[in-house]
């Protein structure tokens, strides 16, 4: 059996690494002998000219430094000031300096490089997400002819956006050197065939061959999804303590989410504000939890986030709070899963409203996590990737703040029944589609293609 090698931008350090991609390889990396490289998340002066062992795991894991020039130029410039906006649909956001492209390339030159002394011709390669899309092309060119192949995250931008990059035609040439390209949803499949028509010379072949300069490509979707089982039962046995009890009485409504442009917290909020300025009823009847750890703070568009949506918070405490009711909490801290599963329980609405989003694990996570027999209720962005599979939710608009708070209201007078019904649906897509059905289907797919 050929090894596994995965790639991906932060390597999962510490003595028993968990997290949704860690379960999902694991098994695969285990059984092959795999490896995974990545970012140790260390910025030093001297990265060195190595790859560095971690021990410790039931894989090999091996790890590079970045100096400061790179992580800036590399992962806050090209990755998350051009790409990461770029694809959620925000190119006004985007912030173009040469500088970020050549970085960017230098990085995933720098990665094939340490990468080569480790390979063996009989590997299989799978890099992960938008920080690599060059690696596949620097491997190429190293001589490299193991299958290689890419899963993308988030989502992939349509040809209007995608012509916004600054370098369009050199994205669709790093794409051809891969064997298998994976999205998260058709939507994804759809704009990459149709940015590749009308940027490249991209043929269309079949449903899921194309041809990219001169080179034969498979593309698919793959929805990711959680580790099903372990959610369930995290949930289920969440200590009564773990939970929070906000007050006797009123419906807990919960969003957990990165304190991100992309996830529409505030289109939220504002949905949520009209919710209680429309149905005075409710006061009093309803409590919002919003757990939104910051990240990615070095980015100027990260902390315009953080004051928009502490800012509607205090005004929506301000205009509708009582001696007796907070009617929403935003807690800016990452949560244990344990914690978060129990809350998830607990909570009679998740809201789960981006703008843009690759998949969402919280909407599946949030499902996972429901008493069978007494359920809470989805409410859905049409612009997750999720929306595709889980249609028993209450499928909204986060543009459209009276679409949102009419599912809030909905959810909140939905009758046991249906609300079973619908969680019985949405339960047996996340159990059956779990993390572990994505990675075999993926590379199931990828050993077709080469
Ligand atoms: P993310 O944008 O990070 O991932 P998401 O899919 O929602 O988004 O995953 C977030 C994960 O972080 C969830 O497992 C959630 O439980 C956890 N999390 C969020 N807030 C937390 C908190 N306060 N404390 C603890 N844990 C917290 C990217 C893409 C997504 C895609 C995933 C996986 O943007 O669209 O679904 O990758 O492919």
């Amino acid at each position: 059996m050929s090894r596994l090698i995965v790639v991906s931008n932060r390597l999962p350090l510490g003595e028993n690494p968990s997290g949704g991609l860690v379960v999902a390889l694991e098994d695969a990396l285990r059984s092959s002998g795999g490896v995974w490289i990545g970012f140790s998340g260390e910025v030093t002066e001297n990265p060195g000219d190595s790859l560095q062992d971690h021990p410790g795991a039931p894989f090999q894991r091996l790890s590079f430094d970045l100096n400061s020039e790179d992580h800036e130029r590399y992962y806050l410039g090209y990755s998350n000031s051009i790409l990461w906006p770029l694809c959620h649909g925000r190119p006004d956001l985007m912030r173009i300096r040469p500088e970020f492209v050549d970085g960017y390339r230098q990085v995933n030159r720098r990665i094939a490089d340490l990468m080569i002394p480790h390979l063996r011709d009989d590997d299989r390669i799978w890099v992960q997400d938008y920080h690599l899309f060059p690696l596949a092309a620097e491997l190429r060119a190293r001589g490299v002819t193991a299958p290689i192949g890419h899963f993308l995250h988030i989502p992939f931008p349509g040809p209007a956006d995608c012509g916004a990059l600054p370098n369009p035609e050199e994205l669709f040439d790093w794409l051809s050197h891969y064997d298998l390209l994976g999205f998260q949803a058709e939507r994804d499949l759809g704009a990459f065939a149709e940015s590749g028509r009308q940027l490249s010379d991209m043929d269309h072949l079949s449903d899921t061959k194309f041809r990219l300069s001169g080179r034969l490509l498979r593309a698919g979707v793959f929805p990711i999804g959680i580790d099903a089982a372990d959610f369930i039962a995290e949930a289920k046995d969440a200590p009564d303590e773990d939970r929070m009890r906000i007050l006797t009485g009123a419906k807990m409504m919960i969003g957990v989410d990165r304190l991100d442009y992309s996830k529409g917290i505030p289109h939220r909020f504002r949905a949520y504000q009209l919710l209680l300025e429309k149905i005075p009823d409710l006061h009093e009847k309803i409590s919002f939890l919003q757990i939104a750890p910051p990240t990615r703070g070095e980015v100027e568009a990260y902390q315009d986030i953080r004051e928009e949506t502490e800012h509607l918070a205090g005004r929506i405490n301000g205009q509708f709070a009582s001696l007796n009711w907070t009617p929403i909490r935003f807690i800016h801290r990452s949560m244990p899963r344990h914690v978060l599963a129990g809350l998830y329980r607990q909570a009679r609405i998740g809201l789960v409203t981006p703008l843009a989003d690759g998949m969402n694990l919280v909407a599946k996570e949030y499902v996972a996590a429901q008493d069978p027999d007494d359920p809470g209720v989805l409410v859905l962005s049409r612009f997750a990737g999720a929306a595709e599979t889980m249609e028993d939710a209450l499928i909204i608009n986060p543009h459209d703040p009276s679409d949102t708070a009419g599912a809030m209201a909905q959810a909140m007078r939905m009758t046991l029944e249906e609300r079973r019904e619908r969680h019985s649906r949405l339960l047996k897509g996340v159990v059956e589609q779990d993390i572990a059905w994505w990675s075999r289907a993926y590379l199931t797919t990828l050993d077709q293609a080469s």
